[in-house]
C-alpha cells in the first residue's frame, strides 16, 4: 500500500451538536460550546471532528431534514460562529468533517416547496414524483420511520417518494441539475476550508429502474435492500469525485446501510476515485436486531462468533484494496458498553476498555462517538413518554397500536435495548448541575448516572476509560503495524474470546479480548511476545484471561 493518506492515520471524534455543550443557556448544545471543549478533544488525542448536521432544519429528524444547506441552524449559532469554530479547530491542528445529507432534503426546502406546486417549474424534477396507480401509491414500499414511502400532493395530483419521514422527500439524482446543486453545496463548505464529509445514506441515491415492488413483506428492510447500491451509484460517486472531491484534500465516509464488503471495495478504493471509507452496518445489524419488523428480536446478547465474522469479513475484503471505518457507536446506535459489553457497575469500565481495544487495533480509521471515551451507557427508559426520537416513537405506535405484532411491554424492553435515544442524552461533563452540559434544563434528560460517570471524575483517575482511550489513540499514531497491518483471524469459532493478529513489515501484534464475565484460559503464544502494549488489568497472567480482560502484545 503505497502513498498512505492522512485519513488512514486519523482517529475521528463524532460530536452530536445538540447534546455536546450548551454555551448560551437555552438547554441545547451549540457551536460555541464545541469551541469551549476543543482542549478536551485535543487531550484525548483525536485528529478529526465530525459534526452531525448543523444546517437550518425544522428538526423533525434532528437535523437530517435540511431546509437550507448554506445556513446554520440558529439554535447552534450563526455563520460567524461556524467560521470561528472552523478556525479554532484548525488552530488546534484538528480537522473538521461535515455531515452531507443529500439523499433527501426537508419538505421545507425551497426546492421542494416549488417542486410540489406544479409539473412544469424549475424544480419540478428535483424529487421523485409518480402518478397514482389505481388510485393508490405507485408501489408497495414502506418508509424507514413507518407508513408508506409515498405521500400524495393534491396540487400536483402525484405522490412523492420519501424513504424516511414524509418531511424528508428523496432527491431525484437522475436529474443532472440536482447533481450540480449538490456539487455546489459541497464546494460552498469546502471553499470555507472544511476537511471532508460524512455522507448520509449515500448508497440509496440511485433508485432501481422502474421502482419495482419490494419483496414481501415490503417493510423498510426489504426496501432498503432493494434500493441500496443502485445501478448508477458508482457513476454518481465518480462524478462527485471528479467534479468536486478530487480538487480538495479531503476525507470522505459514506454511510451505507445494507452495502456488502464486495461492493465497498469500489467505493473505498485506494485509487481514491469515489470515497475513502464507508460506514458498514453488518456488525450493528446482529441480533437483537435493530428492526423488530424483521421479527428476529430476542433479548439474547449478541453472538460473539457472528460479531467476529461480521468485522473480520470486512477486514479481509478491504485489505490492500480499500479502507475500513471502525465504529461501535454513533447517534443511531445504542451505547456499545451496554450492547456488546456489560454496563453493571462491576464490569462497566473493564468491558468498555475491552471493546475499545478490540476495535482500535483493527485496520481502518476509528470513530469515537461522544461519551464512548467515558464508557457512557444506555439510559434504560421504561416509559414511551421518555423518548424523543421519531424512529422509536413511530415504531412503537406502528407495531404495538396499529399492527399489533408486539405487546407494549416487550416493545419497551426492545426500545430500551436498541433505541437511538440511548446515544443522544447530553454529554456528561461533571457531577454538578445538569452534568455541566447546560445551566438550564437540557432539551433531553440526562442519563441519571452522570453523578458517577463523567469527564471530571475520569480526568482525575489515571485508570479511567478516558485515559485508556487516550492510550489506544496514541498507540495507533505510534505504531505502523496497528495502522497498516493485515488481519489474521484466530479461532473464529470461539464464542468467548475475540483474538486476532496483525502483521506488518516483520512486526506483529496479537490482540486478545475476553467478551465474558468468566475467567478463561487461552494460549496463542503470548508468552513469546516482546512487549505488552496495553491491557485493561494491572498485571499480566499470560494464558489466564480474567472477566473482560483485553490485551495487546507486540512481536518484533
Ligand atoms: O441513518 C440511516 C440509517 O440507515 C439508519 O441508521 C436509520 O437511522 C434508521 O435506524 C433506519 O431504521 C441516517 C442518519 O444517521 C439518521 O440519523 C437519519 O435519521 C437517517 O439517515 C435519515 O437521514
Amino acid at each position: 500500500m503505497a502513498n498512505k493518506k492522512w485519513f488512514q492515520d486519523s482517529v475521528v471524534y463524532q460530536v452530536y451538536p445538540m447534546s455536546f455543550q450548551d454555551s448560551n443557556n437555552d438547554g441545547v448544545g451549540d457551536l460555541s460550546g464545541i469551541v469551549q471543549r476543543l482542549p478536551y478533544l485535543k487531550k484525548l488525542g483525536v485528529d478529526v471532528i465530525w459534526l452531525n448536521p448543523i444546517y437550518k432544519s425544522p428538526n423533525k429528524d434532528n437535523g437530517y431534514d435540511i431546509s437550507d444547506y448554506k445556513s446554520i441552524n440558529p439554535t447552534y449559532g450563526t455563520m460567524v460562529d461556524f467560521d470561528n469554530l472552523l478556525s479554532q479547530i484548525h488552530k488546534q491542528g484538528l480537522k473538521l468533517m461535515m455531515d452531507l445529507v443529500v439523499n433527501h432534503t426537508s419538505d421545507q426546502h425551497k426546492w421542494f416547496k416549488e417542486s410540489r406546486k406544479s409539473k412544469d417549474n424549475k424544480y419540478s424534477d428535483y424529487y421523485i414524483w409518480r402518478d397514482p396507480v389505481d388510485g393508490h401509491e405507485p408501489n408497495n414500499w414502506r418508509a424507514a420511520f413507518g407508513g408508506p414511502a409515498w405521500t400524495y400532493v393534491p396540487q400536483r395530483g402525484q405522490y412523492y417518494l420519501h424513504l424516511f419521514a414524509p418531511g424528508q422527500p428523496d432527491l431525484n439524482w437522475e436529474n443532472p441539475q440536482v447533481r450540480e446543486s449538490v456539487w455546489d453545496i459541497m464546494r460552498f463548505w469546502l471553499d470555507k476550508g472544511v476537511d471532508g464529509f460524512r455522507m448520509d445514506v449515500i448508497n440509496l441515491i440511485s433508485k432501481p429502474a422502474g421502482l419495482p415492488d419490494a419483496p414481501a413483506p415490503a417493510m423498510y428492510p426489504e426496501v432498503e435492500a432493494l434500493v441500496a447500491d443502485g445501478p448508477k451509484l458508482n457513476d454518481y460517486l465518480h462524478e462527485m469525485n471528479e467534479k468536486v472531491l478530487s480538487h480538495y484534500d479531503v476525507m470522505t465516509v459514506g454511510e451505507m446501510p445494507s452495502s456488502k464488503a464486495e461492493d465497498a471495495v469500489d467505493y473505498t478504493s485506494l485509487k481514491e476515485d469515489e470515497l475513502n471509507m464507508v460506514f458498514q452496518f453488518q456488525h450493528v445489524s446482529l441480533a437483537p436486531n435493530p428492526n423488530p419488523k424483521l421479527g428476529k428480536w430476542n433479548d439474547q446478547p449478541v453472538k460473539l462468533t457472528e460479531l467476529k465474522e461480521a468485522l473480520g469479513h470486512w477486514q479481509k475484503a478491504l485489505d490492500g484494496k480499500g479502507w475500513n471505518s471502525l465504529y461501535w457507536n454513533n447517534h443511531d446506535q445504542p451505547r456499545a458498553v451496554s450492547r456488546f459489553g456489560n454496563d453493571s457497575p462491576k464490569y462497566r469500565e473493564v468491558s468498555a476498555k475491552m471493546l475499545g481495544t478490540t476495535l482500535h487495533m483493527l485496520q481502518g480509521t476509528p470513530f469515537v462517538f461522544e461519551g464512548e471515551e467515558l464508557g457512557m451507557t444506555n439510559v434504560h427508559y421504561t416509559d414511551l413518554n421518555q423518548y424523543e426520537d421519531l424512529e422509536s416513537i413511530n415504531f412503537y405506535h406502528e407495531l404495538v397500536d396499529q399492527d399489533k405484532i408486539i405487546d407494549g411491554k416487550t416493545m419497551l424492553k426492545y426500545l430500551a435495548h436498541i433505541s437511538r435515544d440511548n446515544a443522544r442524552t447530553p454529554m456528561q461533563w461533571d457531577s454538578g448541575l445538569n452534568a455541566g452540559f447546560s445551566k438550564v434544563e437540557p432539551w433531553f434528560a440526562l442519563n441519571p448516572n452522570y453523578k458517577q460517570i463523567n469527564t471530571e471524575e475520569e480526568l482525575k483517575d489515571q485508570n479511567s476509560v478516558f485515559y485508556y482511550y487516550q492510550k489506544l489513540i496514541r498507540l495507533r499514531h505510534d505504531n505502523e503495524v496497528i495502522r497498516y497491518g493485515n488481519y489474521e483471524e484466530i479461532d473464529p469459532q470461539d464464542d468467548q474470546v475475540f483474538s486476532y493478529r496483525r502483521n506488518y513489515k516483520g512486526q506483529a501484534i496479537l490482540v486478545i479480548s475476553n467478551f465474558t464475565d468468566q475467567t478463561l484460559s487461552r494460549d496463542y503464544g503470548q508468552g513469546k511476545a516482546n512487549e505488552l502494549l496495553i491491557s485493561n488489568y494491572d498485571d499480566d497472567k499470560g494464558a489466564e484471561l480474567r472477566p473482560y480482560e483485553s490485551k495487546v502484545y507486540l512481536f518484533r
